[in-house]
């Protein structure tokens, strides 16, 4: 299918044309950026919310009950779980973290997986790119699920609108998010297992943290096994929407920015691997000032004097 057809498709919601777009971006095949240059300018209506919190804390049951409610309401939606990939192994590190959502064959639930190639464990580009085609077919909830380990979990708020993060009553994580001050980009603080008991202690834990600052959290105790709180979950999402809207303005410009930050990194990326000479540069100035060869190479990038390319 030419670019043009598939973009075509994309823009109608067709969920096929928008799986291969995006196995297109992901994979960098031939004509992944004329077709990402043919998405803007995008619907204005989409809420991104990202979803992190500890391995097994219930990310993906309790994206599958807000689908179960959202679905009703008639809100085209897409699920994105972004997988760690480590650089050792180049693969996911969890696997198919989707396995728990059962709406997969629903016209109106797009689904998918991607790993995360991103620098310094960052999101990638690639996903700023998904998350923009999902919108670009019409999605309007876009659900993306990051899993708590390193940085792809601070990271979500160069992607997300809004943020919500899973604890457990049980669960030791504060300890650690608290001190990595991770704690700060949560809009809602969900605590997850609810059945378990024990979330009272946990919701003054948060409370305690947040007792000096200007803001005061918002916690919501839900329970899949219960089938508790999901309800009042959406309507504090869609609360947070209208109240703090000017918030989630603002974070949409830093959003844009880490866009396209993203975007110059990697073609400076791209300028350094395709320009021989600053292969050689390198090579030949192993023991040169790290910190003037970069200069160097940045001021020849910068001026357009990198002609002698490889390809
Ligand atoms: N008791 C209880 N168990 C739950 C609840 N929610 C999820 N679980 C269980 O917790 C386990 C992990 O759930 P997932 O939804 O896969 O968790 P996750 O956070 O998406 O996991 P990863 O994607 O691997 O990080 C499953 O066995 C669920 O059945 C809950 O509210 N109560
Ligand atoms: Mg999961």
């Amino acid at each position: 299918m030419k670019t043009a057809d598939l973009l075509i498709r994309v823009r109608q919601g067709d969920p096929m044309a928008l799986a291969k777009a995006i196995t297109m971006v992901e994979n960098r095949k031939k004509d992944y950026k004329s077709l990402l240059a043919g998405i803007y300018p995008l619907p204005g209506k989409a809420l991104k919310i990202g979803i992190t919190g500890a391995p097994g804390c219930g990310k993906s049951s309790l994206i599958e009950k807000m689908i179960a409610v959202l679905k009703t309401q008639g809100v085209p939606i897409a699920v994105l779980a972004v997988d760690p990939s480590s650089p050792f192994t180049g693969g996911a590190l969890l696997g198919d973290r989707l396995r728990m959502i059962q709406h997969s064959n629903d016209a109106n639930v797009f689904i998918r997986s991607i790993a995360n190639r991103g620098q310094l464990g960052g999101l990638s580009l690639s996903t700023h790119e998904i998350v923009d085609l999902l919108i670009a077919a019409g999605k309007e909830i876009i659900l993306i699920e990051t899993v708590g380990v390193g940085q792809s979990e601070v990271d979500i708020v160069n992607v997300a609108d809004m943020v919500l993060m899973v604890l457990n009553p049980d669960s030791g994580d504060e300890i650690q998010i608290f001190k990595a001050g991770i704690i700060e980009i949560a809009d809602i603080f969900v605590i997850n297992k609810a059945d378990l008991g024990g979330s009272d202690n946990k919701i003054s834990e948060i409370r305690n943290y947040f007792a000096t600052a200007a803001r005061s959290p918002l916690i919501f105790p839900t329970s899949i096994k219960e089938d508790r709180g999901i309800p009042e979950l959406l309507a504090a999402i869609r609360q947070f929407q209208h109240d703090e809207s000017g918030r989630i303005d603002e974070k949409r410009a830093n959003i844009k920015r880490n866009y396209v930050e993203k975007i110059v990194a990697e073609r400076f990326r791209e300028e350094m691997r395709l320009d021989s000479t600053i292969d050689d540069m390198l090579k030949t100035s192993a023991t040169a000032n790290p910190l003037q060869l970069a200069e160097m190479i940045f001021q020849k990038i910068k001026t357009g004097d990198s002609n002698d390319k490889k390809n």
